[in-house]
């Protein structure tokens, strides 16, 4: 069953009172959900022999790579937008603050554009609104449901603007349609893309009337992103019984790095694992003690070195010591700004290094953390770290507080990394491991009718 199949039967599932009158006949009920998508990762490298290293080589970082430094100064740099998202004051706002920044990013999205929404379906959406502020924990769907409301109500509105204006098919219609998606964070490759693939089918199949054509879009933006999804190995690795997980965590500045690895110890200390935490972000002041106050709450030992140390001389001792005490997991906090982003980048490939000297599996996961509500600009970041660290995946944070969630559609087309996790909230349990399935239908369920 597609994801699109699966999306029209979840539809048909939904509560009958928040349904609006249908308009298109529903897809087989009988087929079963694939939840594949959705389970825990189970263990899957192979072992090898573990071999140990002259600390002191290590420690003291003789690298070369402060000489490689140099010469590459100028010839990597990040977008500048994000510079500024490391103030620690930022980092101390409490979730008051940062929900109400959230509503009213979401607020102003929306009512720039409803003016000209249909009645019915923004009652059709509050309607469905209504139902998921009940969402518990549990519920994985209902989580998806309310962590992307904003999300959902910016794409609603757009798509209403956009087909309010629709008369026909033609010539506007398209460029509408592309400065829609567009407008909706998918980039620009893709809007033409998803907007060529609209113009053929329509006609195929001579399609005409606006329900028709929304449901169109829809089925050919889901399918496209299940299509390249296809070689995208989605679920977390783990090192064989007996031997410590190494998972490093990198990204620039204040897109969640921290409070993913401390939602992550809670989660799999949670699931009985013996977790360890690394404070590898001995740059920035305040870093070590916010991964302390993560490790204090989840209760998990929390290595850290002497201000300014070495950051890879903290990791070194982590692995020795995970590897000593016998841990399941050992999660890297590592830093999103160093003097500068090609030190950044040298610091991390370092890491990986000392990280392979004493466990040469290991590090079974580099995940990049992205902050959903930077839109494009994560994109840029990501294809830097793409290219100068071996990321194994995406841990898209922030997603409550973006209207826009296209970047997911973007990431798949542009980047073919897995978004492994996607963060709705500041919450230890607000991080959720990624389902396309429950994101599309969180994300496009107010748009199609059963
Ligand atoms: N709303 C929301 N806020 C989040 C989410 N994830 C992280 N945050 C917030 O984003 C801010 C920055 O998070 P950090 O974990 O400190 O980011 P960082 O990447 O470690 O930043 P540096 O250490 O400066 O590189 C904090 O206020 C977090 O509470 C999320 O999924 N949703
Ligand atoms: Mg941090």
């Amino acid at each position: 069953m597609g994801l699109f199949d699966i999306f029209k039967k979840k539809k048909q599932e939904e509560p009958v009172e928040a349904e609006a009158p249908q308009s298109a006949q529903p897809e087989d009920a009988t087929a079963k959900t694939d939840s594949s998508a959705n389970q825990e990762p189970e263990a899957s490298v192979a072992a090898d022999e573990t071999v140990t290293v002259n600390q002191a080589v290590v420690v003291q970082g003789t690298d070369g790579a402060e000489e490689a430094v140099a010469d590459e100064e100028d010839s990597l740099t990040l977008p500048e937008d994000n510079t500024d998202g490391n103030q620690v004051a930022e980092k101390n706002q409490t979730n008051e603050q940062s929900i109400d920044e959230t509503e009213r990013y979401a607020e102003s999205e929306v009512v720039e554009s409803n003016e000209t929404v249909v009645d019915d379906e923004v009652k059709h959406t509050e309607a469905a609104e209504d139902k998921t502020e009940s969402a518990t924990d549990d519920n994985e769907q209902a989580v998806y449901e309310k962590g992307l409301t904003q999300s959902r109500k910016g794409f609603a509105s757009r798509f209403n603007k956009f087909l309010a204006n629709f008369r026909s098919v033609d010539e506007e219609f398209f460029e509408d349609l592309e400065d829609t998606l567009i407008g909706a964070d998918l980039g620009f490759d893709l809007a033409i893309q998803i907007s060529d693939q609209v113009r053929e089918e329509a006609k195929l199949e001579n399609l005409k009337s606006k329900e028709d054509i929304r449901e169109l879009i829809i089925r050919i933006m889901v399918e496209s992103y299940e299509e390249q999804g296809k070689d995208e190995d989605q679920n977390m690795h783990f090192a064989p019984a007996g031997q410590p997980t190494v998972v490093l965590f990198v990204g620039v500045n204040g897109v969640g790095k921290t409070t993913t690895v401390g939602k992550m110890a809670q989660r799999y200390k949670d699931q009985g694992k013996k977790i360890m935490l690394a404070a590898a972000d001995t740059f920035r002041a305040g870093a070590v003690k916010q991964l302390q106050e993560w490790g204090e709450r989840a209760q998990v030992p929390v290595v850290t070195g002497p201000e300014k140390a070495d950051p890879s001389s903290v990791v070194y001792q982590a692995v020795e010591r995970a590897k000593a005490e016998q841990v399941d997991m050992l999660f890297v906090d590592t830093a999103g700004r160093l003097q500068n982003n090609v030190n950044l980048m040298q610091e991390l490939a370092k890491m990986n290094r000392v990280v392979k000297k004493v466990l040469p599996d290991a590090p079974q996961e580099v995940l990049l953390v992205l902050d959903a509500t930077t839109g494009q600009n994560a994109l840029q970041q990501a294809k830097l770290f793409k290219d100068s660290s071996e990321v194994t995946g995406l841990v898209l944070t922030k997603m409550d507080g973006t209207a826009k969630g296209g970047i997911v559609f973007a990431i798949r087309d542009q980047l073919h990394l897995p978004v492994k996790w996607i963060g709705f909230g500041e919450k230890a349990s607000d991080l959720r491991v990624f389902s396309a399935e429950d994101f599309v239908y969180g994300l496009f369920k107010d748009l199609v009718k059963s």
